[in-house]
């Protein structure tokens, strides 16, 4: 057998053997290692070149087209392996990340409103709706907008230690937390007025009040919403069909109300207002005491000297105020038995009343 021949079955042998091995190559890492075995600079093919030199000159150029034909035969034959190496393994990522979307998704817990927070948005609403602007104002209060402007003068027990929270002062005006959201009424009007001068103004004012009170149905902080509505020919028969509109909608439902007459200093005259039972429809209850009624809001026309106060002219304006706890008509309205249950947050009850 001369050179040549035995160089032809070495190639021959040599295509056969890295056909197969790229064939069999487990992924793409294994198939470029095969692939430097076969064809790199040190690699088998360049091995049985070596033996070319030894050859004839003659026969030279035929072993050099079959090293060619080899070539390319082991470039395509890796080529192929390649492409199915590349969609094996992309049909196992595939597999590997596949997401199960049938699994029910973990649930989220979304918070909800605080009882108290939603009666406050709720009564807001209703006001608001009616035209009445929504006010806000400091929880840290002076004597002035809290006191003097709404005609509670120094000596009225309102001021007394006992239902006053009184702070520590840098000035020698003393501050204190707002005993009722009136002196945000107070700010509104003197706002009003700087802007507007004398004219008509209707605003409620929501928010969170502090008295030195504290027992099985009073708590320290509480919330009010107050009212009032201020024009030229403003009259207690409007007081009366805004009041009876409101405790209506806030209890979706027909409602009677009576007006008993009642003192307040920021006020006069003043009623106290009473609505039917909601828990009896009023035919007598432990809830209203068996009397129908249930005491719900005071309420009454703003004094002289509260107008007097922030510059209206008390011959030409009138007004109507009221002001309600939040905590006892969201109590009334959902049968909640016990005010400390709002405070406690128990997240069993703010579940079963917020949204
Ligand atoms: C009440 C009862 C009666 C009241 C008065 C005012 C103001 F600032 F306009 F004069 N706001 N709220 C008022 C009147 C509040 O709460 C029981």
């Amino acid at each position: 057998m001369s050179d040549s021949t035995s160089l032809t079955e070495q190639l021959e042998a040599t295509q056969q053997r890295a056909i197969a091995d790229f064939s069999q190559a487990k992924n793409l890492k294994e198939l470029d290692a095969l692939r430097t075995q076969y064809l790199g600079k040190k690699g088998v093919l360049t091995d049985v070149l070596k033996g070319v030199g030894r050859l004839a000159p003659a026969e030279r150029p035929l072993i050099g087209q079959q090293v060619n034909s080899v070539k390319q035969a082991l470039n395509e034959a890796l080529g192929t392996a390649t492409e199915q190496l590349q969609q094996q393994e992309r049909q196992q990522r595939i597999e590997a990340e596949r997401l199960d979307i049938s699994l029910p998704a973990r649930r989220q817990s979304t918070g909800a409103r605080h009882p108290i927070q939603q009666g406050l948005d709720e009564i807001s609403d209703i006001f608001s709706r009616m035209g009445f602007t929504i006010a806000q104002g400091p929880e840290m209060e002076d004597e002035f907008h809290n006191f003097d402007a709404l005609n509670i003068p120094p000596e009225h027990p309102a001021r007394a230690m006992h239902d006053t929270f009184f702070l520590q002062s840098d000035d020698d005006v003393s501050r204190l937390l707002r005993t009722h959201t009136s002196p945000v009424q107070i700010r509104a009007m003197l706002k009003h007025i700087k802007a507007n001068g004398e004219s008509p103004l209707a605003v409620v004012a929501p928010g969170r009040v502090f008295r030195c009170d504290h027992d099985v149905t009073h708590s320290p902080m509480f919330h009010q919403v107050e009212v009032f509505k201020v024009g030229e020919d403003v009259s207690m028969a409007q007081l009366k069909g805004v009041l009876q509109y409101f405790l209506s909608s806030y209890f979706n439902q027909d409602l009677p109300i009576r007006l008993r007459p009642s003192y307040f200093p920021f006020t006069e005259p003043s009623a106290e207002v009473d609505m039917g039972c909601v828990m009896c429809q009023g035919k007598g209850c432990r809830v209203c005491k068996n009397t129908g009624w249930l005491e719900v809001l005071g309420s009454g026309m703003i004094h002289p000297n509260v107008l007097k106060s922030v510059g209206l002219d008390s011959e030409r304006w009138s007004g109507f105020a009221f002001g309600l706890g939040v905590e006892r008509l969201v109590m009334l309205k959902y049968g909640i038995p016990d005010l400390r249950l709002f405070f406690e947050n128990d997240a069993r009850f703010l579940r079963r009343i917020g949204a």
